[in-house]
């Protein structure tokens, strides 16, 4: 039985850079995640009999909204909606699952690298049919919507138990529960060369691959030490909890710091690699040597041809304008286009559609390719094994010989979380005024708010960061997140080119020392905010 719910708007609904995110508690409001999940429906045309996939994180409240979506979906008129077994599916797994079964679209509940638990974080997303996060055109259409619900339709019987693989109705739609990692796996088979993988493995290669207690556990257990032969306990932290044990599911140096330890030790193993909550981002570290997510997307991208997916080369590289420029000079020499888009995975999706761009990644710890419309943290791990099983050389001297080959970007973002908004913004508006005067003093050669023009559908996006470009090429940029859940979080990335070999193994903060200064000084950092120090820096 369908039953029509009366309700009213609720402020804030507004999808940020992925999805909507906020606290658990505000979710847990009355009605608040039932009106999202309906004003996305309503912003939607078309799907009545077709097929949606729900699947989420494991954190947190995941369980309680996939029931409602299931059952709202039944009451909105889809035919089917398939569902990972016990609500988890990770984000690229999910879009992959989108893509396969030829699905309308997908709700994927996430929070992603933000921490879970009762206070911890919660988000919901919509991905359309092509498996990727929804334009800001449907973004925009659900935004609208939330502001003038006043119902939402939901079945009244529960949804049925999601624990065991199968098939079962509610209402007039089928619910078919599936295996969450079987369909991933068969993709990244048809990537990657598993034989030469095994070998490696075989050989003697140790590897430790943090799950932070998250989504990928399940994944990296199945594909690493089932189908690669990876060491028994290569896998750490591999049981996804709704709370990821307490942890910030975030793996960069500040939270995955223990691996990073290990692997700067005398007992390091050959790669230590982490994903985050919903695991779509990766870490790469080598033995005494960390690869930034800049460049581990140009190094992916210059030796994508040894793995099978991608031996007929790439149609262009795609990066995120926040991201170093190290993948620009490796689509250079690869002779293909580079493109710079606005921070946000749905800004590839048109140019991986039209096959404009193969690979793409951002500085944000995330890489993917055309093989699903999101990053995709084990397969950017099993890409860098893939290279390893045909290189034979450790990550440092592949780390190095592409600095040699092309330069090295030196590159750092630092965070200043929970700072006051007003005092945020403030920042950048007065950044944004003096556009026209700091051009010409501290070597500055342009200054601009990032904008983007999408070459495929025409669209303009505006307002995507300030970026400062200095008269050697060096670059700082400052942009607020759009995935943060509390006050504001003020994001500086800083950059500088060294072409110099002999000047490439300096520690990444003293090569930018000066610059780091500067990025202070311009935009009033801590007059502005009170903060003298980052919170994070990666
Ligand atoms: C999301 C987006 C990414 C973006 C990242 C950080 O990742 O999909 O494209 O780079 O947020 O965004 P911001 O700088 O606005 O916080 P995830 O892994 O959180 O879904």
């Amino acid at each position: 039985m369908i039953e029509t719910v009366a309700t009213t708007p609720f402020d804030g609904q507004k999808p940020g850079t992925s999805g909507l995110r906020k606290k658990v508690p505000v979710f847990q409001q009355k009605n608040y995640a039932e009106n999202f999940i309906q004003s996305i429906f309503d912003g939607l045309d078309g799907f009545a009999g077709k097929t949606l996939v729900v699947g989420g994180d494991g954190r947190y409240y995941n369980r309680e909204v996939i029931g409602t979506a299931i059952r709202m979906a039944a009451a909105n008129g889809f035919g089917r909606v398939m569902v990972g077994r016990d609500g988890l599916l990770s984000t690229p797994a999910a879009s992959n699952i989108i893509r396969q079964y030829q699905a309308f679209g997908g709700i994927v509940l996430s929070a992603s690298h933000n921490p879970g638990g009762p206070d911890g974080d919660f988000g919901i997303k919509y991905n359309a049919s092509n498996g990727g996060p929804a334009s800001e055109k449907i973004t925009d259409a659900i935004f609208a919507k939330t502001k003038t619900i006043t119902s939402y339709r939901i079945e009244r019987s529960p949804a049925p138990d999601i624990g065991r693989i199968g098939s079962s109705k509610l209402g007039a739609m089928t619910v078919e529960v599936i295996d969450p990692v079987a369909d991933y796996a068969g993709l990244m088979q048809k990537l990657f060369d598993f034989d030469a993988i095994r070998a490696l493995f075989k050989s003697g290669f140790a590897m430790r691959f943090d799950a932070m207690s998250a989504i990928t556990g399940p994944y990296a257990t199945a594909i690493l030490e089932g189908l690669l032969g990876a060491a028994k306990g290569t896998v750490v932290n591999g049981t996804p909890l709704p709370d990821f044990g307490g942890h910030h599911p975030d793996p960069n140096l500040v939270h995955a710091k223990e691996l990073y330890d290990l692997l700067m030790s005398k007992d390091a193993p050959d790669l230590g690699a982490a994903s985050d909550g919903d695991g779509d981002r990766n870490l790469i570290i080598g033995r005494n040597q960390f690869v930034t997510p800049s460049d581990s997307l140009a190094m992916l991208a210059a030796n994508a041809r040894l793995a099978p997916g991608y031996a007929k080369g790439l149609a262009g590289i795609a990066r995120s304008m926040p991201t170093s420029a190290a993948a620009d000079r490796v689509a250079a020499k690869l002779g293909i286009k580079c493109y710079e888009t606005p921070t946000g995975w749905k800004f590839f999706g048109n140019l991986l559609d039209a096959g404009m761009a193969t690979i793409c990644g951002e500085e944000s710890a995330g890489t993917g390719s055309d093989h699903v419309r999101e990053k995709d943290g084990l397969w950017a791990v099993l890409l860098w094994l893939n290279i390893l099983a045909k290189r034979r050389q450790s990550v440092a001297d592949i780390v190095r010989q592409h600095w040699r080959d092309f330069g090295r970007n030196y590159y750092s973002r630092h965070d200043y979380e929970e700072v006051d908004a007003e005092a945020a913004s403030g920042l950048m508006k007065s950044l944004r005024d003096r556009m026209g005067t700091l051009p010409g003093s501290h070597a500055i050669k342009a200054m601009d708010d990032f904008a983007y023009d999408d070459p495929v559908d025409g669209s303009r996006t505006e307002g995507q960061g300030i970026r400062i470009l200095f008269e050697d090429g060096s670059r700082i940029v400052y942009r607020l997140s759009g995935t943060g859940t509390a006050g504001a979080t003020l994001r500086v990335y800083i950059e500088r080119f060294e072409p110099d070999a002999a000047r490439h193994g300096l520690e990444t903060q003293a090569a930018l020392v000066d610059l780091i200064a500067l990025s202070r000084q311009l935009a009033g950092i801590e007059a502005r905010t009170g903060r003298a120090q980052p919170s994070v820096i990666t």
